[in-house]
């Protein structure tokens, strides 16, 4: 199935209305927003969207300027792959510090959407390689189809992880099934990712847009401090010591209870006016 993006009238449109300003600007990313979601395509399918240069930097530029408004992004990627990794074309040799500063500057761009303004749903189809599940694992939760797989063909091509794989990939799928893909070649199906850790929902062929829509849309009405908090304390916490951790837990805790969002809520709660927790 060839994707013609312009007239992409599909279940795979984005929501949405295209945004004005900056992030209009950025050639190989498709924006729309939608009330308070965020909806940012990669869009460079006849590429499989691969990662140049360029789209590294268009994608630390736009997680920068997030509108104020936004409090949750959808990123996908357009055509029938989700990513495709580094864009090997650009693969140039390079002395020691150019090569250090070019892996830096993915860290930044990557650093930018885990630790950005709102949380991030990576939604998923196809190859997810490489540099590509560098850029999943930077996102907050990720969902998946059949199509997805997953693969770190850096061991064949002589190369690497150096967008952050080696520090975000083993805290989801852990150090030895890492090492077996890299190694290896090993390539694992959206159903072995769901096992390990990796994806968090597995949806029907094609539902992987709407299923990431309907997550930001209620990611969107939670209090703005505790989206803050489990961005930017929980997995700080995790590399603390427990005494550490459970020390900045309480500091967090007190911060998030004492906001006016969560008061009113509490008030709403014990007036019968919040929803309860129900059995999914
Ligand atoms: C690319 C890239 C790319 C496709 N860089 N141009 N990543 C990889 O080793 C993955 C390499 N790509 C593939 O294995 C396959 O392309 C896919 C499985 C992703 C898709 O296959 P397919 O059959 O749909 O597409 P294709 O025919 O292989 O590719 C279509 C075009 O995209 C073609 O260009 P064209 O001008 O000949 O049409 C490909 O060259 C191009 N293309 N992938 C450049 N990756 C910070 S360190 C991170 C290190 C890594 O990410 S290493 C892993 C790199």
């Amino acid at each position: 199935m060839k994707y013609n993006i312009e007239n992409d009238h599909s279940k795979n449109a984005l929501p949405g209305e295209p945004v004005s300003g900056l992030l209009a600007n950025l050639n190989l990313l498709q924006v729309h927003q939608h009330d308070a979601v965020l909806h940012l395509r990669i869009n460079r399918p006849t590429k499989r969207n691969a990662l140049s240069d360029e789209l590294i930097m268009q994608l630390h530029t736009a997680f920068l300027n997030l509108p104020t408004s936004v409090r949750a992004v959808v990123l996908t990627g357009a055509g029938e792959h989700f990513c495709a990794g580094l864009d090997l074309s650009e693969l140039v040799e390079r002395n020691s510090v150019a090569a250090v500063q070019h892996s830096r500057m993915w860290h930044a761009a990557f650093d930018a959407i885990q630790y950005g303004r709102a949380p991030v749903i990576a939604v998923m189809q196809g190859a997810v390689v490489g540099g590509g599940l560098e850029l999943a694992a930077a996102c907050h939760i990720r969902v998946a189809d059949p199509s997805t797989y997953f693969g770190l063909p850096e061991g064949q091509r002589g190369l690497f992880v150096g967008g952050g794989g080696s520090v975000r990939i083993p805290r989801l799928i852990g150090t030895s099934r890492m090492t077996d893909m890299m190694l290896t070649g090993r390539v694992f199906s959206a159903a072995d990712a769901e096992r390990f850790g990796a994806v968090n929902y597995l949806v029907e062929a094609g539902e992987g847009l709407a299923k990431g829509a309907q997550l930001a849309a209620s990611i969107s009405k939670n209090a703005e401090m505790t989206s803050f908090a489990v961005m930017h304390a929980l997995p700080r916490i995790v590399e603390q010591s427990p005494s550490e951790g459970l020390f900045t837990e309480s500091l967090m805790a007190a911060i998030a209870a004492n906001t006016p969002e969560a008061q009113d809520r509490l008030k709403d709660f014990l007036n019968g006016k919040a929803a309860k927790v129900v059995k999914s």
